[in-house]
């Protein structure tokens, strides 16, 4: 199936923090992805922390209004739609554009805020999380056509994340809380989609809780850790860098905390998705990890995983 040529070729893409100083493979992956599909995502100059809902909302929330708008009134100047890698920042710059077209007083008092940076928000574009572009306009069976490594056998355990999801009002899935687009997109590379228990639960790091009581945040992720190894999965998938660094980085917590040893693979999906197209691993950041340098991501080898997607192409 072909991709419909009335879609939008055209992003200025949100990068966020968690990405671009702890996981560029997500931002790597995601370009090689989207030039294949020839959609063009452009850097977005000037562009600060989204900021992080579960974060700055809850301190104060005309400061958290005023930074996101801030950031959207870049694309507006750009004339481009913004796509987001990041769930939180989908949550923010999806809620707070919202906020901003909805709620006259709330838009005047804010486009006060931003007229001292000589700034206006205007409500011209619209925020898209990656997600949304290739589940909603690119379409599975377009993603299908374009698998030349089909990632047989792998059992994945999809990872929605919180803020991908609610609050349902604005989301492009509409109200189910219990979706099925990620486990779609996760088939179409041929991969196995393996329900686990309490898929839909917080990975743990988000809403502050991380930075706030680590030990508490990592004990949801253990749990979710090990109803997915109950599951016997070859790896988490994720949409979120946030999420996606407290499985990661979280594992090796876990192991110093709690004393106990997952060694699960964590990929994003758009790493998952150009594996199937026959991208190198190397682009993506899923080559072998014994001779990285430590510290460095991921931090929880990928070879495992690489090793039974290389066994299945023979
Ligand atoms: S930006 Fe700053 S901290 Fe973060 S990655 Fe996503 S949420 Fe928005
Ligand atoms: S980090 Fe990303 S989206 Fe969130 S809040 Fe609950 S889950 Fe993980
Ligand atoms: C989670 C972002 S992706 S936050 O911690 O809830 O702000």
């Amino acid at each position: 199936m072909t991709v419909a040529s009335n879609i939008n070729r055209d992003y200025d893409l949100f990068l966020g923090c968690v990405g671009p100083n702890r996981f560029p493979q997500i931002e790597a992956a995601t370009m090689r992805v989207f030039e294949k599909l020839d959609i063009k995502l452009h850097d977005m100059n000037g562009a600060s922390c989204c900021p992080a809902p579960g974060v700055f909302r809850s301190f104060d929330i005309p400061t958290w209004l005023a930074l996101a708008a801030r950031n959207i009134t870049i694309a507006e100047l750009d004339k481009r739609d913004v796509a987001v890698m990041c769930n939180g920042c989908f949550g923010t710059l999806l809620e707070a554009n919202h906020i901003m077209r909805t709620e006259p007083d709330k838009r005047d008092a804010t486009n006060e805020v931003l007229a001292k940076v000589k700034r206006e928000f205007q409500g011209t574009v619209k925020i898209r999380h990656i997600i949304d572009i290739l589940y909603n306009d690119v379409g599975v069976q377009a993603l299908a056509d374009r698998v030349v490594n089909p990632l047989r056998g792998i059992k994945a355990a999809v990872h929605y994340g919180c803020h991908l999801l609610k609050p349902t009002a604005t989301r492009p899935w509409g109200k189910n809380e219990r979706p099925r687009f990620l486990d779609e997109l996760v088939e179409a590379t041929g991969a196995d989609s393996v329900d686990y228990r309490d898929k839909y639960m917080c990975c743990g790091a988000g809403g502050g809780v991380r930075s706030v009581v680590k030990d508490i945040s990592l004990d949801f992720t253990r749990e979710k850790l090990q109803n997915m190894k109950e599951a016997g999965v070859d790896c988490v998938i994720d949409a979120c860098p946030f999420c996606h660094l407290q499985f990661d980085l979280g594992q090796t917590e876990i192991k110093q905390i709690f004393g106990i040893e997952f060694n699960i693979p964590v990929i994003y999906y758009t790493q998952l998705l150009a594996l199937s197209w026959g991208i190198s691993p190397y682009d993506i950041g899923l080559l072998p990890t014994a001779d990285k340098p430590a510290g460095t991501p991921p931090y929880i080898s990928t070879k495992p995983f690489m090793d039974k997607v290389l066994a299945n192409m023979k």
